[in-house]
């Protein structure tokens, strides 16, 4: 009997995940002035802490809980407030610090920034829409810049320690940059003035992971960086398309440009991330490709042979694509 009881406590503690504080990238004192010491300390030592004493507590005996944490808080409305409260503290908690550095002036990526512009204007005029929204969040709670199911940015606040992941919250996404307005978060440097801290905290704010989280979701297109190819793409999708619903016309007009773009992919750079990826074969082929295209154009061959040779085209500029993505 007691080595049962002994090999049954043995086996929920091998299965049973134990949450532990993670690693912070920096000292206590490494946010100073914007952010100071003794909050970082109590923050993480005790705060951050003890949500994952109460989750490890919580889920204790839950017959789910070896899921990762994200797959529990998508489902978190099945759980108990303690697994809402403290599972969303120790995930947010997590966020925080990552996206906080001492690093000065780190920048968003090309890929984030563009989409920022585009639907916001501006890297500022995001930077004030999350104050507004941190600041006008009634007590305790947390402001998020999140991609939505629609991939695009949006910027919402949640209660308490709920997140954008969770099943009771009203929009939902994936967080790539979370600041806490809890007071714990700013009372002790900042006390009522929540303002003043969303002000300075843009100067610890680390762009690099917040750009990281944003591509892991929204991975950059090859397109973004090669611009041979993207004009390339543009002339063949233009051609093509109208060609294979019958439509010559197009291909007719713009088969010497067509040639003209392919030639460039081997002329202009290829960006560095890719060049070891490309088959310089394969380009050649495309370039032989609408050689042929635009011989049998200028020679007025048959339609059907025209259409031909503008599928091995087509075909060999998804081989490079393909190439790209492997
Ligand atoms: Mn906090």
């Amino acid at each position: 009997m007691r080595n049962l009881i002994f090999s049954v406590v043995l086996i929920t503690s091998v299965f049973a995940q134990n949450y532990e504080l993670p690693k912070l990238n920096y000292p206590f004192n490494a946010l100073e002035p914007y952010i100071d010491e003794a909050t970082m300390r109590v923050h993480y030592e005790k705060h951050h802490q003890t949500y994952i004493n109460n989750l490890n507590k919580a889920l204790q005996g839950n017959e789910n809980a070896n899921l990762p944490l994200e797959e529990i808080l998508k489902n978190v409305s099945k759980y108990s407030d303690a697994v809402r409260n403290n599972g969303g503290g120790h995930y947010n908690h997590t966020l925080f610090w990552e996206i906080l550095t001492p690093q000065k002036n780190t920048q968003p990526s090309a890929h984030l920034k563009n989409a920022v512009e585009k639907q916001f204007g501006s890297l500022d005029s995001l930077k004030s829409l999350i104050n507004q929204k941190g600041l006008s969040q009634f007590g305790s709670g947390w402001v998020w810049l999140i991609v939505n199911a629609d991939k695009k940015l949006e910027v919402i606040s949640t209660p308490n320690q709920d997140n954008p992941l969770m099943d009771v919250v009203k929009v939902n996404g994936t967080p790539i940059l979370g600041i806490d307005v809890w007071e714990h978060a700013y009372y002790l440097k900042y006390q009522n003035k929540r303002n003043e801290y969303l002000q300075n905290i843009w100067n610890v704010i680390n762009w690099e992971e917040v750009s990281r989280k944003y591509e892991k979701v929204v991975p950059k297109s090859i397109f973004d960086d090669w611009v041979a190819i993207k004009e390339f793409h543009k002339v063949m999708a233009s051609t093509f398309h109208p060609a294979e619903e019958g439509n010559l016309e197009p291909i007719k007009m713009r088969s010497q440009e067509l040639l003209d773009k392919a030639k460039n992919l081997k002329t202009a750079p290829i960006p560095g991330e890719l060049k070891s990826k490309v088959n310089l074969n394969t380009i050649d082929k495309l370039i032989k490709d609408c050689e042929k295209v635009h011989k049998l154009v200028k020679s007025k061959a048959k339609d059907a042979d025209i259409i031909n040779a503008l599928n091995q085209a087509h075909d060999t500029f998804h081989q490079i694509i393909g190439e790209c993505r492997h």
